[in-house]
């Protein structure tokens, strides 16, 4: 059932589906393809051949019932597929809250990260089932799946935060997640480094 509420929201309970992430009951699905993720990768040219190369989903959101709206407190399960663009993890857009606002990830399955961005400084949470990570109000960020399986998580955010993609296009995220050509590790390489070209090791 996938149904929409209307504020205010009366006290209900959602059925988590562990096997699958679902949500139930469910509002929104978001799909998000390749198409949609233009200006994100490094390498603009890998990112194009994959869109020409059949458009793949990189990721879904599903969100509960409850809507984005002041004092609501929406959740919602994000699950990225396993992927590289030209050596670079398949990832989320990215976001700024227009209003200023924390948020917390759950780790619900795979192996992820969640790169966050003040403008200034980045940092690498390291995600996986059970991680907590938390972002403060201030931070840009963005999800990655460094694994070889989809990669869930669960968000639960203030309804009033918002979602500023263009502050990412403008700003960048300071770090790109790649996997590292000799290695495979994740290498954290600077925001600016060219497609193809990054040192190589852990951060
Ligand atoms: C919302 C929360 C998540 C993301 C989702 C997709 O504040 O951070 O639900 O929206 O993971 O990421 P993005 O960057 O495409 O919104
Ligand atoms: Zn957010």
């Amino acid at each position: 059932m996938s149904i929409s509420a209307t504020p205010p929201i009366q006290p209900f309970a959602i059925t988590f589906g562990a096997d699958n992430a679902t949500l139930e009951p469910q509002g929104q699905v978001l799909t998000r393809r390749m198409s949609d993720l233009e200006g994100l990768f490094a390498d603009a040219d890998a990112w194009a051949r994959a869109v020409a190369d059949g458009d793949p989903v990189v990721y879904t959101v599903v969100s509960s019932p409850v809507p984005e709206v002041p004092r609501e407190l929406p959740q919602s399960i994000t699950t990225i597929q396993p992927g590289l663009t030209a050596g670079e993890f398949w990832m989320t857009k990215g976001h700024q809250h227009p209003d200023p606002q924390g948020e917390i990830y759950l780790g619900l399955a795979g192996h992820g990260g969640l790169l966050l961005f003040d403008g200034e400084r980045a940092e690498w949470l390291d995600m996986s089932p059970g991680v907590i990570g938390y972002i403060p109000p201030g931070w840009a960020h963005r999800s990655v799946n460094v694994g070889d399986e989809p990669y869930k998580f669960l968000a639960v955010y203030p309804g009033s935060a918002g979602h500023d993609y263009g502050w990412v296009l403008e700003h960048g995220m300071g770090l790109r997640a790649r996997r590292a050509a000799d290695s495979g590790d994740l290498d954290l390489v600077p925001f600016g480094t060219p497609a193809g070209r990054h040192r190589t090791g852990k951060p």
